[in-house]
């Protein structure tokens, strides 16, 4: 290289030499309404949601889907109406539902699954709930490798997938380590401990601590995951969240009396429940960490980790069939 050139850099050099210069400007130009214009444009398209329940039969996974977001989107075993008969999930069931809440359309698609465990073999009960999530991630690469991609492509990627652990207070059975284990693999999965109002705080407190230590022994990793990339604050938050895990919660499509007032809640021998009250379950903890603080980062890690792992393995896979199709002898294809 001569000398000439180093000490005449061409612009594109000189570009990468002073790469961040904070400038000044003269007056108010306006791009600072970006945020607003991506916000308007958000509102417009609205936001999707989908999450899915998976436990034994009769844990109250209908029911707290519709406590969780205040509304009856999804049948359940419990009656608000004495007429009414009990109803069972009995197959993969997805409903969908637009919900608003100040000027925010959030499209919501719940998978209600059937309580599995009741049969005399429950062996691979989970592989229809396996391929029912592989099969959304399937649907969305093939819409996206087309050659005329949509702008937007309908998202029916589960995005949480609740697991409802039986409130038996001794320790997780082995068929919801099984379960666990093939889920997390696919999707984020959040546990609960189902029907809290069945345990004492001690026994729940004991239960969660069992529970805590038989995941880490199995190695079950759970949503939220720890990054290196988590500033200070999204570390805390997920420490208080790690903490939770399992949440154990009460679910009521019904209200009852407490102090003169109508709240959301069940009645039992010792008393009434208020779902809502974090002095009585961990209800409202999980409702605050699925809409408030983690809804965002539940859609974006389904894609940045789930689907894109599912992605992956299936260019992958394309990729290796073509060239063995490529290498084969000629002669073969005769
Ligand atoms: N004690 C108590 N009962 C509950 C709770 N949540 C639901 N239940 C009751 O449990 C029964 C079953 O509730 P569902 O929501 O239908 O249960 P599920 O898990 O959807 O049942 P399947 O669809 O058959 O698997 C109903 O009678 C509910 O009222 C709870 O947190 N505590
Ligand atoms: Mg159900």
């Amino acid at each position: 290289m001569s000398t000439s050139t180093m000490s005449t850099p061409t612009s594109e050099q000189n570009v990468n030499l002073s790469p961040h210069q904070t400038t000044l400007l003269n007056s108010y130009v306006g791009f600072d309404t970006i945020t607003q214009q991506i916000e308007k444009k958000l509102l417009k398209k609205g936001f999707q949601f989908n999450v899915m329940v998976v436990g034994q039969s009769g844990l109250g996974k209908s029911t707290l889907v519709n406590t969780i977001f205040a509304s009856h989107l999804i049948d359940s075993k419990g009656r608000l109406d004495a007429s009414e008969t009990t109803r069972q999930t009995t197959e993969i069931e997805a409903v969908a539902h637009t919900i608003e809440e100040n000027g925010v359309r959030l499209s919501l698609n719940i998978v209600d699954t059937p309580g599995y465990g009741d049969q005399v073999n429950n062996d691979n009960c989970w592989e229809p709930i396996i391929k029912y999530i592989k099969d959304q991630h399937s649907a969305y690469l093939r819409k996206e490798l087309t050659a005329r991609r949509e702008r937007y492509i309908i998202d029916t990627r589960i995005h949480c997938c609740l697991f409802f652990i039986t409130p038996s207070g001794h320790s997780l059975k082995p068929i919801d380590i099984v379960v666990l284990k093939k889920l997390s693999e696919v999707v984020n999965v959040v546990p609960v401990i189902a029907k809290s109002d069945s345990l004492t705080t001690e026994e729940r407190d004991a239960f969660k601590q069992r529970i805590k230590a038989e995941l880490a022994f199995h190695n079950i990793r759970l949503y939220p995951y720890e990054s290196e990339e988590d500033e200070e604050q999204e570390k805390a938050l997920n420490e208080t969240i790690f903490e939770l895990v399992p949440f154990a919660i009460v679910g009521s499509e019904r209200n009852v009396v407490i102090d003169g007032k109508a709240v959301r809640g069940r009645k039992t021998r010792w008393g009434a429940i208020n779902v809502e009250d974090p002095n009585h379950c961990e209800f409202i903890h999980l409702r605050n960490f699925l809409t408030r603080t983690h809804l965002q980062d539940l859609i974006e890690t389904t894609a940045m980790i789930h689907y894109e792992t599912f992605r992956a393995k299936q260019l992958m896979a394309i990729k290796e069939s073509t060239q063995i199709q490529h290498n084969k002898p000629e002669s073969s294809e005769d």
